[in-house]
């Protein structure tokens, strides 16, 4: 009798006419083969053996370099189940359009079967999904992006508890591109795409869209948060997750070299960009990174932005849409100053400087965590690291101050589902529009988003001392535009400033949006920035955040009574607090 792992892969087989079918074991002379054939079908470019020892350059299709949230499905019984933000079909339609898509699309091709655990391979809440796929440079990324191969079958066993994943990057024509989830079959179909989240389906698919789903069943979060860290002088490490949308800098803060470092100020990483929590018997919240690797955007990383990240780049990488020196080395936007002569830019054709850049804006580096120097030595305890804090934030060049603390978990999930940023690269589609991104949830949440904020409201309750709740917004700009606040290594001020309120030390003022802190309990020394710039940095603008108020009136407005009542409770009380007096700023 087959098991139903194998019996879903027969299935395929018959479905997409793979001339080969390999069953991936992670094993190290298996991503040797495959890696030499990726470099003779020039899938792969070898970079410098001497300074980027196995490291390799591969250059997606043109038209498929972000993930594309417009052809990105919640395929629900009921449409209102997806909810107003998320692009629906009916699982009946969506199987009927795609099924043809994928007869005989792996045809003359091989098909692995790649099954991985998400979250360290012993602990209870990892869960095990199968991905299978027609793209070797896929196998490659999800052996550093989860624990891959045997370990996973291993836990395995002939049980059917994985999420299936059915993947084929077929004619890469985004015209026949669809990526579909079937979260009340736990069930993911990607078609037409190679790159990132829309191929790489542990990622984005399962361990946000799906465990999304399953979290809000099962009382627990599957959250689109970095986890870190913050060691104080005493030794003693707290916990903190920290959502922001995609490239809006969760890696860099997740490895951030501390500019408080010689004060005993450390941060540790834990993840950069989801996390899974529990509660605990003991009740506190716990949680681990689903994730194995590091699935970073390149532009703007450098040796001051994110030191860890660049050491940890000089072996065992793959990048993705970089561009290559004439030494084969990567380069990008932002690495250093110029932009280095012999330069071949991310299409493989000589770069001429002036015109497009060299690197796609959303070239990426894949990186096993482990590489870090930040790594902490808890990222892989099977139970979890307790959280005491939630951070929120954004792009918002105005509105948002540096730092804000919600009032309580009630008014904190009210800041969270209200969380606006500017749009990134990370998805096709406009560049530094403002948007709405709830949790920074909104590609990624699977199911609809006034229940999931319902799951938020509900989760605070059952926990014996919930995570404060925090919002901060490193990229606020002066009246010439530039940023106030430097940012990076820097932020750990900001941490510690959240440190100092977990534990009742640090000062702030009661304004309309929250508590901001009081200047003086910023720790700033060492800092060369005016106290003119650090009032700014914190100032709530009355005209800016009735004009917030308002647009958060309308994004509400989507979800008819489905918001949950204490969602539109907050918002009123926020409205009667900025148009009393109560508008303190310092
Ligand atoms: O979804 S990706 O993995 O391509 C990157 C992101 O959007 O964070
Ligand atoms: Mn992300």
């Amino acid at each position: 009798m087959s098991t139903p792992l194998e019996s879903w892969v027969e299935e395929s087989a018959r479905l997409t006419k793979p001339s080969k079918i390999s069953w991936c074991d992670g094993s190290q002379a298996e991503i040797e083969r495959l890696t030499d054939e990726m470099l003779r079908d020039k899938t792969f470019v070898g970079l410098n053996r001497k300074t980027y020892p196995n490291c390799y350059l591969h250059r997606s299709n043109p038209n498929d370099v972000a993930r594309t949230e417009g052809l990105t499905f919640i395929c629900t019984h009921k449409k209102e189940d997806a909810g107003p933000t998320n692009n629906w079909m009916a699982p009946a339609d969506a199987k009927e359009k795609v099924r043809p898509l994928f007869d005989g699309c792996m045809k003359g091709r091989t098909m692995y079967v790649v099954p991985y655990i998400m979250g360290p391979a012993n602990s209870p809440y990892s869960k095990v999904g199968v991905e299978i796929t027609d793209s070797a440079y896929v196998v490659a990324n999800m052996r550093i992006m989860s624990r891959m191969g045997k370990v996973a079958l291993d836990r395995l066993g002939s049980s059917s508890d994985f999420v299936p994943g059915l993947h084929s990057v077929a004619d890469l024509n985004p015209e026949r591109r669809f990526i579909l989830h079937f979260p009340e079959e736990k069930l993911i179909w990607s078609i037409g795409s190679g790159y990132g989240g829309n191929a790489l389906l542990g990622k984005k698919c399962f361990a946000l869209r799906i465990a999304s789903w399953m979290a809000r069943e099962q009382s627990w979060m599957a959250e689109h948060m970095l986890i870190l860290g913050l060691e104080d002088p005493s030794g003693k490490v707290t916990y903190m997750a920290a959502a922001f949308p995609s490239a809006c800098g969760k890696t860099n803060l997740a490895m951030m070299v501390s500019a408080l470092e010689s004060q005993g100020y450390r941060v540790w990483t834990i993840g950069d960009d989801i996390a899974w929590m529990h509660i605990a018997e003991d009740g506190t919240l716990r949680a681990i990174n689903p994730e194995a690797g590091f699935f970073g955007v390149a532009p703007g990383t450098n040796v001051k932005t994110n030191p860890n990240v660049m050491s940890a780049l000089h072996h065992d990488t793959i990048f993705t849409n970089v561009a290559l020196t004439d030494s084969q080395e990567p380069w990008w936007e932002g690495m250093d100053s110029a932009a280095p002569a012999g330069l071949t830019d991310w299409h493989g054709n000589s770069y001429t400087s002036g015109k497009a850049p060299a690197a796609h804006p959303n070239s990426r580096y894949t990186v096993r965590a482990s590489q870090s120097a930040s790594i902490s030595s808890r990222w892989e305890d099977p139970a979890g690291v307790p959280i005491s804090a939630f951070i929120f934030g954004g792009r918002r060049a105005r509105v948002a101050p540096l730092v804000y603390e919600s009032y309580d978990w009630q008014h904190g999930v009210f800041v969270g589902s209200t969380m606006a940023s500017e749009t990134t690269a990370a998805a096709t589609g406009a560049v530094g529009v403002t948007r709405r991104d709830p949790m920074a949830m909104l590609p990624f949440c699977g199911y609809n988003m006034a229940d999931y904020f319902g799951h938020w409201l509900s989760m605070g309750p059952k926990l014996k001392k919930a995570p404060k709740i925090f919002h901060v917004n490193w990229f606020r700009r002066g009246a010439d535009g530039k940023f106030l606040w430097p940012g990076y290594g820097e932020n750990v001020r900001v941490l510690k400033w959240m440190l100092d309120r977990i534990e009742g030390r640090a000062g702030a003022n009661e304004t309309a949006v929250g508590f901001v802190p009081k200047p003086n309990s910023l720790t700033l020394d060492g800092l060369s920035i005016s106290r003119e710039t650090i009032d700014e940095l914190l100032r709530v603008d009355a005209g800016d955040w009735a004009d917030e108020d308002q647009a958060v009136g309308k994004f509400f407005e989507k979800f008819g009574s489905r918001l949950p009542a204490a969602l539109g409770e907050q918002h009123k009380a926020l409205g009667e607090r900025l148009s009393g007096s109560s508008v303190a700023t310092r």
